[in-house]
Formats: C-alpha cells, structure tokens, sequence
C-alpha cells in the first residue's frame, strides 16, 4: 500500500481565493473583503457562524485511530441499495448550498487541492460487520467554513448520485475526523465504494456514510425527509 501526504499543506492566499470563487470582483462579495481558508485554517480575523467557529477551533475529541498494520482490506463488504452510479469526474461537481453566505460549486480538481487529511477508523454496518480502513480526503468542516454558514444552520443534508440521502447533526459533520474521503487504503476510491467522494466517519454507522456524495445542503431543520434508511426506521443519529 501507498500512503501519500497525510499533513495539511496550507493553502497558498491565490489557491484559496481560486477555489472560494472569491478571485477577481466577485472576492468583494465576501463580505469585509478577509479571505476565508486562511482564517479557517490558521487565525481568525472575521466571525464565522458562533458554532461552528466554536467546534472547529474547540474541536470534539478525537476517536483513536488504527495503524496501518490493522487495516483489513478485505473486511470493507460493498453495501449499496441500489447499483452503482455511473459518474463522469470531469464534468462532476459538488454543490454546497441551503443556508450560506457562500455556496459552493466545485470540481474535483478544487476539491483535491484542499488539504488533505488521512485516518485509520473502523466502518460499522448495522447488518452486522465491520472493517478497519483507511480514508482520505478533505475534512468536511474545511468545506462548511468555505460556504460560511449561517448562524441559524444545525443540520446537513447529503445527496448521492444513486437516489441515497441522508441527514447529520452540526457537530458530528463538523468533526475532525469527519472527512470527505476520495481515497481508501492508499489508493485512489474505488467507483464501487462511492468516487469520487464519500463521507467517512468514526462517529457514525456505516448507513449515514453517503456514496457518491453530489450536494450538500446546509439548513436549520430537518424536512420530512431524513435519510433512505431513517425514514425506514433507522435511527437518525446513528453515532459509534
Ligand atoms: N449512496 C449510497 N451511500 C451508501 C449506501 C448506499 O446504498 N448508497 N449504503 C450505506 C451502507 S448501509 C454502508 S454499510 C456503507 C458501505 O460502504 P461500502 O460499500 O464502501 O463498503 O455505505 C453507505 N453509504
Ligand atoms: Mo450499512
């Protein structure tokens, strides 16, 4: 197995602004004019939403990893409730909307340019087996500071290519092991394991970590909707 960077590169000031959509006139849309990934990342200079700016500079504690000798690469079962969706990653894109001061609408390339993260966790499936693998991708709280959440936002939304759907609490998508993962075991992800990007999590079942994740949606309530296997009677939580 191949594992690549596991650090967090900082990103370059002209990189941030490229990816935010902040670069050239639109970059006075942003409010006071302060770039945002810098603040996120390093020192803040203009206030976020109070709690998110509260779980991510006071982060949960994190759950302890597994080395890379325990990994199991054969335990991690192909669990999808439908077949699997065909995506074409040049012309993929994923959409960050709901309640932000700036949605987002990015490609891979932007996507992979974020800094990129890696754990060793254990995958849980209620139907009863489990696999410790290895993620990486973007922490999903890089993506929420880059949309600039409101301050009323408590829940996010998930929408995969394949019609699976899904809802988490603020904090747990806020988590620092909550990533957007793109890479599984050293290698690129696999189609079947939800490429280009994923959720994976430590913190929760294997049914709330969405496949082929297209859109996410920031909002203040939960709809009617709440996720494939939730509104079938599965827990909505679902923590570890
Ligand atoms: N889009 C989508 N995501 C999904 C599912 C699915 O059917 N569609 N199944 C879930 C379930 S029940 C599990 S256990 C994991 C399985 O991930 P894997 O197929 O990569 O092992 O994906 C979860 N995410
Ligand atoms: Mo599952």
């Amino acid at each position: 197995m191949n594992f690549i960077r596991v650090n967090r590169p900082q990103l370059s000031r002209r990189q941030f602004l490229q990816i935010s959509g902040l670069s050239g006139t639109s970059f006075l849309l942003g409010g006071c004019g302060t770039p945002l990934f810098e603040d996120v990342i390093g020192k803040l200079s203009e206030p976020l939403n109070e709690k998110v700016e509260a779980f991510i500079f006071n982060p949960q504690k994190p759950v302890p990893e597994f080395s890379y000798k325990e990994i199991q690469p054969e335990a991690l079962i192909i669990n999808s409730f439908k077949s699997t969706p065909i995506i074409d990653q040049a012309k993929y894109r994923l959409i960050v909307n709901g309640e932000v001061n700036n949605p987002l609408n990015l490609s891979l390339a932007e996507i992979h340019s974020l800094p990129l993260n890696s754990m060793i966790i254990r995958h849980v499936c209620v139907e009863g087996w489990a696999a410790i693998v290895q993620w990486g991708g973007v922490r999903l709280q890089d993506i929420v500071a880059l949309a600039q959440p409101k301050a009323n936002v408590r829940y996010v939304y998930f929408q995969s290519a394949d019609g699976y759907y899904s809802s988490w609490d603020i904090a747990s998508s806020l988590h620092p092991q909550t990533l957007l993962a793109y890479q599984k075991n050293g290698e690129s992800l696999p189609i079947e394991n939800g490429a280009p990007l994923r959720l994976a999590s430590p913190i929760k079942l294997g049914y709330k970590q969405s496949k082929w994740i297209t859109q996410i949606t920031l909002v203040s309530q939960l709809f009617r909707f709440r996720g494939y296997w939730e509104d079938q009677g599965y827990e909505w939580f679902a923590g570890l």
